[in-house]
């Protein structure tokens, strides 16, 4: 039950925020804690008040549920204590041990102090959600800190240790053990209040208050423009030129106008969409609940790029791994990759010297299987061949410890048909690494017929311990994102064959907000995946085969041959920039003139919509196939596996955004003109029918 503690020491009120899990200031939770402050502040024997937190958090903040409820004029809102706080004549402390994060590093600015213990985190991530600090942030870090800094620290959106935020002057002390006893010394030393509200507003040391204007205009220059996912930022700038301009009543005014209108906007519910479907990934409907595994040490097969990828993925998780591998040539070019890698991280000032020499032991490579006699999980990332890997699971299936989990990382290949190798189904999943594993977020967990719920729960804490997001699929071709890339590329493609240039279709990829066109990501995870992919399924791969034959044979493998769909030039943007090539336009038409594919003209918008709603219909087929959980299982998948952009919150979230009933009926103009691949998925078609969307339908069917 959602309360605040009232405690009184040496004439100090003791606040404890406990609203777990997070002490989330929701509206509900902050009417509470309103009144615990009225109270305080009416009771003469209450000389000052320290405020703190239960459950091993200061507060995550306000409550980003209630952002989705409209507020009634009674309604009270963190800003109402903030308000009576700012208004009380005692001063007020706070004990941080834990994070203290959006609101709640708020509601610490509005006290006079801020103690913290050592492992203590302080943010203001509002910007991640689309929104800014609309409790006062924007008016009172710039007076604490600085314009300058405040807007570094707000545009980033990072959280600081408590160290590196009394550094930066966020922080008064940080004190080891009882931070609330210390808080409440403190106090009683410093009986007097020191509000940052009162505190003149500054640029940057050396900087005078006139250069406001520049500072302003440049902030609005290095972010993102509004309609490209720098709307929140824009707004968040003007927040803070009225910081530095205005009154503190009249830029707190301005805050709240600014935070209304971005709570409103598309994109920041697109965020926060995102925000709570990536903590929905780990709740599998039905699923028994078990203990995961001790995951101590790991193996892994295979010294190639997404092996090393994954040991260093271990060694950053403090999981030391052993490496097989009887190729000589691959072991070395992988002890390279590793030292460079924690060498580069020295560089950047990440890792000590000494860190990184530890971390790159961790890492053993052998060509000896008997090495993973003692690891808790082995991951195969060998050549994406069937026979080579049911070969490598028949060997660990002998050599490794009953408890050990067997792990594919391929990326398209039947789970089910390598477990059937082994004695050892319900251990057996697929660990779906993105290249390179040790940067890429994501990671599919790929469930088969008789994996158990411990080995997944072990998949998920394992996921969560090497920092990844994880998201559940069934053991289906291509998975969730790889299965939807082919949809992808192959409306990219045929498109190509009807005429419009590659540069162009990856140009009106870029400007909706993709990293890269699907031409210059085909480029870049080679043509030769895709070459192995159509053979073995020309079904998903048919729009290109030809043009794909004929780059494999001429060996223009993409990015790694210098030649794919474009050329590169070592000159041009270090080789990674795509330059347009005629002959590959070429091999279009020929592709084209073979099946008789009649060259005509598309717009943008066209272009577009057969690059997303291919996506989207996929995405309908994976969900009413059950290989994905729910629709934001897909948008994760999507945004943090292939650069979808955030801002508009996957696939699923834009076709629900735009109308189930207008997606429908373009996908079924696309039917008519381009074939049948194009029909609308039943279940899209059905919940256009009863103007449901996504999201509902996933809802009912996580609590079917
Ligand atoms: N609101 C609502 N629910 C939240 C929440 C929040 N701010 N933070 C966490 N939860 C839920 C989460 O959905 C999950 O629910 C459970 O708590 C555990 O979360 C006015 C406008 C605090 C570092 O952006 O970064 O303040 O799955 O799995 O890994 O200016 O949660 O159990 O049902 O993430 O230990 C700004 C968001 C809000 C911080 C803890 N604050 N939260 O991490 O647990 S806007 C944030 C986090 C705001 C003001 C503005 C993390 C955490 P369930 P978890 P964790």
């Amino acid at each position: 039950m959602a309360q605040v503690h009232v405690n009184d020491r040496d004439g100090v009120r003791v606040l404890t925020l406990d609203n777990a899990p997070v002490n989330a200031l929701s509206f509900a939770f902050s009417a509470l804690l309103l009144s615990a402050v009225q109270a305080a502040e009416s009771d003469a024997s209450v000389k000052a008040v320290v405020i703190t937190g239960a459950n091993g958090i200061f507060s995550g903040g306000a409550d980003v549920n209630d952002f989705s409820t409209e507020p009634t004029p009674e309604t009270k809102t963190v800003r109402d204590v903030l308000l009576a706080i700012e208004a009380s004549n005692k001063p007020y402390a706070v004990a941080i041990d834990g994070n203290a994060l959006g609101g709640g590093l708020e509601l610490s600015l509005t006290c006079d102090y801020r103690l913290a213990t050592p492992k203590s985190k302080v943010g203001l991530p509002e910007i991640k959600l689309g929104l800014l600090p609309g409790a006062g942030g924007t008016q009172r870090l710039p007076r604490l800190i600085g314009a300058q800094a405040a807007l570094e620290f707000m545009l980033k959106g990072s959280t600081h240790a408590a160290e590196k935020a009394k550094t930066l002057g966020v922080i008064d002390e940080v004190v080891d053990g009882d931070v609330v006893a210390a808080a409440v010394a403190f106090i009683n030393e410093h009986p007097v209040k020191r509000r940052i509200s009162a505190m003149k507003p500054w640029i940057a040391k050396g900087i005078p208050n006139n250069a406001a204007p520049f500072i302003v205009s440049q902030a609005h220059k290095m972010v993102p423009k509004e309609q490209s996912g720098g709307f929140a930022a824009h707004k968040l700038i003007d927040a803070v030129e009225a910081a530095v301009t205005l009154p503190f009543a009249f830029g707190i005014a301005r805050e709240a106008r600014l935070f209304e209108e971005l709570v409103r906007s598309a994109p920041s519910a697109a965020l926060r969409h995102i925000f709570f479907a990536e903590r929905e990934l780990s709740k599998v409907p039905g699923l028994a609940a078990a203990e995961p595994l001790e995951i101590k040490k790991a193996g892994v097969i295979g010294a190639g790029t997404m092996g090393s990828g994954i040991a260093i993925t271990f060694a950053q998780a403090g999981i030391p791994s052993v490496v097989i591998d009887s190729n000589y040539d691959a072991v070395e070019k992988a002890k390279q990759t590793v030292f460079g890698m924690f060498m580069y991280q020295v560089q950047k000032g990440k890792l000590t010297q000494e860190q990184a020499w530890k971390l790159g032991q961790s890492i053993t490579f052998t060509d000896d299987y008997s090495a993973l006699d003692d690891v808790d999980v082995v991951i195969e990332a060998v050549f994406e061949s069937m026979d080579v890997k049911k070969q490598v699971f028949a060997k660990l299936d002998e050599l490794c410890k009953p408890s050990c989990l067997l792990a594919s990382n391929t990326s398209t290949l039947d789970i089910d048909e390598m477990a059937s190798v082994t004695k050892r189904p319900d251990k057996f999943l697929g660990l779906h690494f993105f290249v390179p594993a040790n940067i890429m977020p994501l990671l599919e967990i790929v469930r088969g017929k008789d994996t158990s719920a411990q080995t997944l729960a072990t998949a998920f804490k394992l996921g969560k311990a090497l920092r990844k997001t994880s998201v559940l699929s069934a053991n289906a071709f291509g998975f969730i994102g790889n299965r939807m890339v082919f949809d992808y590329a192959g409306a990219a493609g045929a498109m190509a064959e009807e005429g419009v240039s590659l540069a162009r279709i990856d140009g009106v990829a870029k400007a909706f907000g993709f990293p890269m066109g699907p031409f210059a990501m085909g480029d870049l995870s080679g043509i030769d995946v895709a070459w192995h992919i159509g053979k073995a399924r020309p079904d998903v791969v048919s729009a290109r085969t030809d043009v794909i034959n004929r780059l494999v044979e001429m060996k223009r493998l993409g990015q790694k041959t210098m030649a794919g769909y474009f050329k590169y030039d070592k000159a041009v943007g270090k080789g990674r920039e795509p330059i347009p090539d005629p002959e590959v336009e070429a091999l279009f038409a020929e592709a084209a003139a073979k099946a008789g594919v009649a060259k005509h003209e598309i717009d943008d918008a066209e272009i577009l919509d057969r690059l997303i709603l291919a996506l989207v219909n996929r995405g309908a087929y994976l969900l009413e196939e059950g290989v994905a959980l729910r629709a934001g299982d897909i948008d994760i998948v999507y945004v943090y596996g292939y650069g979808f952009p955030p801002h508009v919150g996957g696939p699923m979230w834009y076709a629900d955004a735009r109308g189930l009933k207008e997606v429908h009926a373009r996908l079924s103009e696309f039917a008519k003109k381009y074939g049948k691949q194009w029909e609308p998925a039943p279940l899209l078609t059905e919940l256009a029918r009863t103007g449901k969307t996504f999201a509902l339908y996933t809802k009912e069917l996580a609590h079917a």
